[in-house]
């Protein structure tokens, strides 16, 4: 099977592909190939249909699990049929229905999770995994840098997809080595996210630190591996579960990872429960990130800033500015107080009409 460097590259030639389709298409008809055609691709059900649970894609299509059997389907009667405001029609952990005769894939079962982000363009939704339960955020504490930002991105990405979050903070064993900014970074994050709610696990695969926890997290459930590409994501399913997933040599590398997973995957787990590897990604853009996202997941700002002398605050640089008080006093976080910044400016540049009350 094609492995495509990166998924964008697949998804680029899908789109390329559809274009084609529906100029042909709309010489004949055009009701079909509406642009406002764009809901989700499920359909009326149809009989005769197989039904399989999508484990990865590639150039050539989807490896679709069959149960006694693993068939590559193609996309083409879905191609043909629906044009979707998503870039990826089908992702993997879809659970589809597939016609017996040429192996096309003509249904996509409803979902009940995404994580998903903005593509390249910034127009399109890019579905990462679906029907997941638990979407497992990995970071290091160096070798990659520890980026809280990132983070912050992908626990509002799994919240606005219904997945439950964990944090994991790989490269443990890295800790006493480390510089005094990365410890004081680490200890600075571990005391502004543990109050949060989530769990968060630091672990390392060379010392074996917190591995039999992570495991016991991640049996008997759906789990998706997200963060940036060296992190660690593969080595650690290696190490939980004694699998032999490719993984990088960060030493003969550079500092900041190269992709070494290429596509994501749907793997079983031994005594039960699947995990989606997926590749590192440089940027992650929260797909429609609005006000009310920041809102919900930015709560002690939101309510410390209740209390600012102006309504339309931007915490910034106003006179009697509550939040600016609490991060001086340390009851507001630096590195979520920073985290939040970026992602208002995001909000700013890319939608026009922004109301911040
Ligand atoms: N020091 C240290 N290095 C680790 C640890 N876990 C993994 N590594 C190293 O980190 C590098 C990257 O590991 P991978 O598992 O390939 O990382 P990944 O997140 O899967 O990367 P992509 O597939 O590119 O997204 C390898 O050199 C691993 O040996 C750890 O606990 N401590
Ligand atoms: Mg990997
Ligand atoms: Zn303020």
């Amino acid at each position: 099977m094609k492995h495509f460097e990166h998924e964008e590259d697949f998804h680029s030639k899908d789109r390329k592909q559809f274009r084609k389709q529906r100029k042909l298409a709309q010489k004949t008809d055009r009701s079909q190939f509406k642009k406002s055609d764009q809901d989700s691709p499920i359909e009326k059900p149809m009989e005769g249909l197989q039904r399989g649970r999508v484990i990865a894609i590639s150039g050539e299509g989807a490896s679709v699990d069959f149960g006694d059997k693993i068939s590559l389907c193609s996309l083409k009667g879905l191609m043909k049929k629906k044009i979707s405001k998503v870039k990826n029609i089908i992702a993997v952990g879809d659970w589809v229905k597939v016609s017996d005769e040429g192996g096309a894939i003509a249904q996509v079962e409803p979902r009940f999770s995404h994580l998903s982000r903005s593509d390249i363009s910034g127009r399109k939704e890019q579905l990462i995994a679906v029907n997941i339960d638990q979407a497992i955020i990995i970071a290091s504490i160096g070798s990659p840098p520890l980026k809280p930002a990132l983070i912050d991105r992908y626990l509002i990405a799994a919240n606005k997809g219904a997945m439950h979050p964990l944090i994991i903070l790989n490269k443990i064993d890295l800790f006493e080595t480390s510089s005094e900014d990365e410890k004081l970074r680490y200890r600075e994050f571990i005391s502004a996210y543990e109050p949060l709610g989530i769990p968060i696990v630091s672990v390392s695969t060379h010392t074996r630190i917190g591995i039999e926890a992570l495991s016991h997290l991640l049996q008997g459930k759906t789990s998706v591996f997200a963060g940036q590409s060296g992190v660690g994501k593969s080595s650690l399913l290696n190490a939980c579960f004694g699998l032999k997933l490719k993984t990088g040599d960060l030493a003969i590398k550079t500092t900041k990872g190269s992709h070494t997973t290429t596509t994501a995957t749907l793997i079983p787990l031994p005594g039960g429960g699947y995990c989606v590897d997926t590749p590192g990604i440089r940027s992650f853009g929260v797909w429609k990130l609005c006000v009310s996202d920041l809102k919900a997941h930015f709560r002690e700002i939101t309510a410390v800033g209740e209390n600012c002398r102006y309504r339309n605050c931007a915490h910034q640089e106003e006179p009697a500015c509550a939040v600016l008080k609490a991060l001086a006093t340390g009851e507001i976080s630096t590195l979520r107080y920073e985290s939040y910044q970026h992602l208002v400016q995001e909000i700013k540049n890319t939608s026009k009409y922004t109301t911040w009350r």
